[in-house]
């Protein structure tokens, strides 16, 4: 059994329990609050130095920073559930290119849309800070054009699309917050289309984030 350490929100949280459930892993899904602090607890502290979520504990390996997560979990477990990257090389390199495309590029220019309307109070938004943010975003997003179109059938999800949903799920959630923001105005249409077909499938809905309900 792996003890699986979840923040509710986190899109790298998200993608690690994306990934136990499409391995079908017998896992017990434990929920941290960053408010609680339980974070910043020394028994947390010695699983995680960095303090940060996810962390899961599989016998005695207790492993941090998800993408490492996700390659641990498929490199252990080769035939267990699903794949979560692909067997042909060039195909799997592709793969590890775009997550950490995701990784170096996106995750940080949707954080930067994040900090300007999630993390800012109300009163204190920044409209030109906001628009820039958010071209920062459709920009990135530009650049992963051909991935969207590409169809997207159950059968060919992998750790691309675990690491990529979160993030524009985030997106698409400062959008009910913001009505003015027009993120899903600006996208194209490879990348809504891309993003409403993946939300039709149970993995994506069995694993929203609890407190999105
Ligand atoms: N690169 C890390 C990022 C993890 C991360 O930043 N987690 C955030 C939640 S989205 C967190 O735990 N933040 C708490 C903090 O920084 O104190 C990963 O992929 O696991």
């Amino acid at each position: 059994m792996i003890d699986f350490y979840y923040l509710s929100g986190s899109p790298f949280a998200w993608r690690v329990w994306l990934a136990l459930e499409h391995k079908d892993l017998k896992y017990k899904r434990i929920n941290v609050s960053f408010e609680k602090g339980d974070l910043r607890t020394e028994p947390y502290l010695a699983l995680n130095p960095r303090g940060k979520a996810p962390v899961i504990v599989d016998g005695d390996m207790a492993i941090y920073e998800s993408a490492a997560i996700l390659e641990y979990l498929e490199d252990k477990y080769p035939s267990v559930g699903s794949n979560l990257l692909p067997k042909d090389i060039d195909e799997r390199t592709v793969s590890r290119r775009l997550i950490n495309e995701i990784d170096v590029y996106l995750d940080p220019a949707s954080r930067r849309l994040l900090m300007a309307t999630f993390f800012t109070p109300k009163e204190k938004w920044d409209d030109a800070k906001i628009s820039n943010a958010l071209a920062g975003v459709l920009t990135e997003l530009e650049s992963f054009e051909s991935y969207f179109s590409l169809t997207t059938r159950a059968e060919t999800l992998s750790s691309v699309e675990f690491s990529m949903f979160p993030i524009l799920a985030l997106m698409f959630r400062l959008d009910e917050r913001k009505e003015d923001l027009g993120f899903s105005k600006s996208i194209s249409p490879a990348l809504a289309s891309w993003f409403s077909a993946l939300n039709r499938l149970s993995i994506f809905q069995s694993t929203r984030p609890p407190h999105w309900n």
